[in-house]
Formats: structure tokens, sequence, C-alpha cells
């Protein structure tokens, strides 16, 4: 690995993603790669900015949110055994500053944007000039569902077919949508679920309803596809909320079972069906933990907003979704 000069600041935003077709379960745990293809919007200015300079001590140093990080720390040494993909281990030291903007009140993860936003800023950083298609394979590495956020708006991750994994990497998809919103429901902040790495895992090993997930979420796929090519949010809506549903199902079906949603979460979803009774074209989908995300339109904003209070929407069309 021929090294141009580090540079003595780069700095990179990515922004969150939520999954409208689900990533769940890998075919090969190091690399990250995916039994599934998955599809995701990106939330425009909802994200991780993350700065990356040289060290002057000699050591790394791990800054997440204004706070430094003990090296030992989980986050901590998943970032610098990262950076050591772009490096010579010990060589060239770094100081890496992580900010989350992402409202902790909205229960979203990190790790997609974290790891993106850190592959853009290393990239900036050693000078390296990688193609979108390459850093999203990186960033890949870092977390699956980092391979998306390296875009905006709706984006693919293709599962590739190659054991090296160059090949799984996202993709944008050349759709513009102005009215598409995504609203974030807090349900609960309480209650530290399974993490999705280890989630993913047990649901492979013990469920074995998993066996129909990929032939469901190729299916889902295929409708997304028609959905955002004709513009008909009723089918977008319904086969995310569809899709998430059927994961759910999986993570169910797990051993022992992986049931992340509280009883508000469940209130919430039946609060959308009845909406929708009413005729209000709602829906949401759910990741691993207990809060919803509600897809609608702008004419419908208003509403909902006065249905779920402390609703925060995100227009992921509006604007330019920073990357500095
Ligand atoms: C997704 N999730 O498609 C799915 C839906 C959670 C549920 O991608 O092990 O943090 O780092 O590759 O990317 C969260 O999983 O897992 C996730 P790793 P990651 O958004």
């Amino acid at each position: 690995s021929a090294h141009l000069t580090p540079l003595e600041h780069a700095e990179a935003f990515a922004p969150s993603n939520i999954a409208l077709c689900k990533y769940w379960g890998k075919r090969q745990d190091e690399l990250n790669l995916p039994v599934n293809s998955s599809l995701s919007i990106s939330l425009a200015h909802l994200g991780s900015r993350t700065v990356i300079r040289p060290s002057a001590t000699g050591e790394d140093k791990v800054i997440l949110n204004a706070k430094v990080l003990d090296l030992d720390a989980p986050f901590a040494s998943k970032v610098i055994a990262f950076v050591d993909l772009f490096r010579r281990q010990q060589d060239l030291p770094v100081i890496v500053d992580t900010r989350n903007n992402i409202p902790t009140a909205a229960g979203l993860a990190s790790s997609a944007s974290g790891f993106a936003a850190l592959t853009l800023a290393l990239n900036q950083y050693f000078q390296l000039q990688l193609p979108d298609n390459v850093l999203s394979a990186f960033a890949r590495m870092g977390s699956g569902s980092a391979s998306r956020s390296i875009f905006s708006g709706f984006v693919e991750w293709q599962m590739g077919l190659h054991e090296d994994g160059m090949d799984s990497h996202a993709y944008p998809l050349d759709v513009v949508w102005p009215d598409f919103r995504v609203g974030l429901v807090k349900v609960s902040t309480s209650q530290k679920a399974v993490d999705s790495r280890s989630g993913m895992k047990r649901t492979v090993a013990t469920a074995s309803l998993y066996q129909s997930w990929p032939a469901q979420a190729a299916q889902d796929l295929e409708k997304l596809h028609q959905a955002l090519a004709q513009g008909d949010f009723t089918l977008l809506g319904s086969t995310a909320e569809h899709n998430a549903m059927s994961m759910h199902a999986t993570m169910i079906a797990s051993w022992p079972p992986l049931l992340y949603w509280q009883p508000d979460s469940v209130a919430a979803m039946q609060k959308v069906w009845a909406l929708r009774e009413a005729g209000i074209e709602v829906y949401f989908t759910m990741d691993a933990g207990p809060n919803l995300k509600l897809l609608f339109q702008a004419k419908d904003q208003a509403l909902l907003e006065t249905e779920f209070a402390g609703l925060e929407v995100v227009a992921p069309f509006s604007g330019a979704a920073a990357r500095v």
C-alpha cells in the first residue's frame, strides 16, 4: 500500500439510512457479506460528520460526540481496526473525531453513517481517490448498512457473488421523489436490545423460518423497483411494511427469541393501521429496536405530526445532502 502524504485535515459527512428492504443475515461474517440485497432511503442531513487529523503524540485517538474514548472501548477498537485497512499498522497515527447529529430520541443506529463518513474521510485523508463503489465496499466492512450510507436518496446494496466481496457494494438509484417523507417515532430509549450483528447471527443459526427470507427479500426488492419506477407510493409503503414484518417474524422465530418490540411499538403499529383504515396513506418500518419509522407523503405531514407527538420528519430530497 503506497501512501501519498496524509493531509492535515480531512472531513466528511454521511447520512443515516432506513432500509425499505432489509439486510438481515450474512453469508460471510468477517467481510459482512449479506445473504440478500437490500434497498434504503438516506436521511439527508441526519448522519455523521467525521474529521481526521494527524496525531502529534504518536498515539491514535478516537473522539465520539466530543468525548475521548478509551482505545479498548468496542467502538474505538472497531474504528482503529478499520483505519488499519487503509495504512500499515501503527503507521501514521490519527485523531478520528466523529459527531452524530441523529437525535438520540429517534433511536437510530449510527454505525451506518459513522462507518460511511469514516470511509469518505479516510479516502480524503490518504488522498486515495477511490471510486464510489470501492468506497461503498470498504464501508461495508465496517458495518454492512454503511455501504448504503455512502449515497443519498434511494440506494440499493447488491449482495454480490464473489468471495472477496468487491462486488458487494451499494449504488444510488436514479429516482427523485420530492414528496417522500420519513417520520421517526420514538417509542422507547430504554432496554438495551441484542445488537444487529449477534441478532442476525442468532436468526441464521436457529430460525428455520429464516429459510424463506431470501425469497421474500428478492420478491420485495422487485416490487420496490416497480414502485419507484411508477411512483406508486401504495406499493412502496406496503412492500416496505411487509418486508419489515417478515424480517421481524424471522427474529421472533429465533431461539432464544428476538423480540425487539415494546408494548408501545405495537400500539404505534395499530395506530398506523387505524389511520390507513381511515384513508391516510401511512406505512411503517422497524429495525433492530422498538422504534417505528413512518413512510408517508408531504400532503399528510401536518396530520401525522398531530397524531404522533414528537415526530421527527425527514424530507430525503429537499436541499443538498451535505457531503463535505
Ligand atoms: C438494515 N439492519 O437493513 C437492517 C435491518 C438492522 C435491521 O443493517 O453486523 O449494523 O455491522 O453488518 O449494518 C443493522 O446491521 O450490521 C442493519 P453489521 P449493521 O438496515
